[in-house]
């Protein structure tokens, strides 16, 4: 099983990721890091401090010669913005003068209740660790996830469906999000260009009048074999563990597996994938001219749609594993809303602190590194392995029951 855990501040030193229970033999190339590290950064409507970050995971144990050798992978991202904050934010006692409290929490952001919680007069110490600088390093850590995922064929991308009232306005095949992972300049990471120039649309009209604005970002993950999850207990639900993951992501709201929110509203015949059987010969003859029926590469069985989101009772059942993370607006405003001064109790504006206006595209990078997380720990429970030749021959031990079913 993997596990795995992030440390550090936002205007701190360094982040650090730490991820174990990774079989030997995954490729694992900082270059490859560095590229999910940069594709998090991109997107309209990101704040100052992205210009200032050059983000680099430097592994430190775990991987030699290029490969796992099966013993926990740290790694270090350090923060450039540090340098302007050694003074503020020292480890030591250091001068307390030049501390940079924030005295009025910030409505939506965790300000107010980790100061009670924390028992700590201002909201210096909480947002530092509550910020989404934090997500550099889940990234990280989801980086080498894929990579046990590629070991398997199995890939993770997403792409962004909605900001603010501008949604995407078409279905959008997995090449697709292919090419847009690859593209060296990301506007909305939408893969339609007409969505896109919408959705920058309410980007800039936030960005005018002080505002910020959220939106929707959805993980597909492709080749993922059925059987992946069990509705055995409550815990060992897929759905339920990627559900828990991408809501743990900072500003996420609502979390929605396939057409989960659409199912509630529609009929029970028009909610469910109906079920066919491709026979080999068929499926040859078929190929191209049944459009709309999904055909899997681990069985026969066919399915004419996609609403469960490749999870149907906790398990992966073979099709594209869907889901979508809804953000809200970020907190941080240029024109502050309502809030109290932490000394005096009275009325005040919420705090600004240099900020992000949209972050949805990169809410997505972050998404992929959940569900890859997740993923990689559910295939790693069902097929083991302390190698990765080990693994993988109890992959294709699977795979070929699957074909004789
Ligand atoms: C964030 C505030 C901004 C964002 C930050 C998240 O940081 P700063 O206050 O330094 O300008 O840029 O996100 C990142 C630094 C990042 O790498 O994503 C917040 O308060 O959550």
């Amino acid at each position: 099983m993997i596990r795995f855990f992030t440390a550090g501040e936002s205007h701190g030193e360094a982040l650090i990721a730490n991820i174990s229970g990774l079989p030997a033999g995954i490729s694992v190339i900082e270059a490859y890091i560095d590229r999910e590290l940069w594709r998090r950064q991109q997107g309209f409507g990101r704040g100052g401090r992205m210009k200032l970050e050059r983000d680099h995971a430097r592994i430190l144990s775990g991987v030699r010669h290029g490969h796992s050798i099966g013993s926990p992978i740290a790694m270090l991202i350090e923060n450039r913005d540090w340098e302007n904050w050694s003074e503020s934010l020292p480890v030591g006692e250091g001068d307390r003068e030049k501390h940079k409290p924030v005295m009025s929490p910030r409505p939506g952001h965790a300000d107010l209740a980790g100061a009670l919680k924390y028992n700590l007069p201002e909201a210096r110490y909480i947002l530092e660790r509550a910020s989404a600088r934090e997500t550099t390093a889940r990234v990280a850590a989801g980086a080498v996830a894929k990579q046990v995922l590629a070991a398997l064929d199995i890939e993770v991308l997403s792409h962004v469906v909605q900001v603010g009232s501008a949604r995407l306005s078409r279905a959008v095949s997995f090449d697709e999000l292919r090419s847009l992972a690859a593209k060296n300049e990301v506007l909305l990471n939408c893969a339609d260009e007409e969505s896109e120039q919408r959705m920058r649309a309410e980007v800039d009209a936030v960005l005018r009048n002080g505002d910020t604005v959220g939106g929707v970002f959805e993980v597909v993950a492709h080749n993922v074999p059925p059987g992946l999850g069990t509705y055995a207990n409550w815990d060992e639900r897929l759905d339920g563990k990627l559900a828990a993951a991408v809501m743990s992501i900072q500003a996420v709201k609502a979390v929605e597996i396939g057409d989960g929110v659409l199912g509630a509203t529609v009929h029970g015949s028009l909610a469910q994938d109906e079920i066919g059987y491709a026979r080999p010969a068929e499926k040859a003859q078929q190929s191209g001219e049944d459009a709309g029926v999904l055909h899997s590469k681990f069985t026969a069985f066919t399915r004419a749609g996609n609403h469960a989101g490749g999870i149907e009772g906790g398990i992966s059942n073979g099709c594209d594993i869907v889901v979508r993370g809804h953000l809200k607006p970020i907190s941080t405003l240029r024109r502050p809303l309502s809030s109290i001064d932490f000394a005096s109790r009275e009325p005040v504006k919420a705090a600004y602190e240099r900020s992000d206006v949209c972050a949805v595209p990169a809410g997505g990078v972050v998404g992929e590194a959940m569900v890859a997380l997740v993923l990689a720990s559910a295939a790693l429970e069902k097929f083991g392995g302390d190698s990765l030749l080990e693994l993988r021959r109890n992959y294709e031990g699977y795979c070929e029951q699957l074909r004789n079913y």
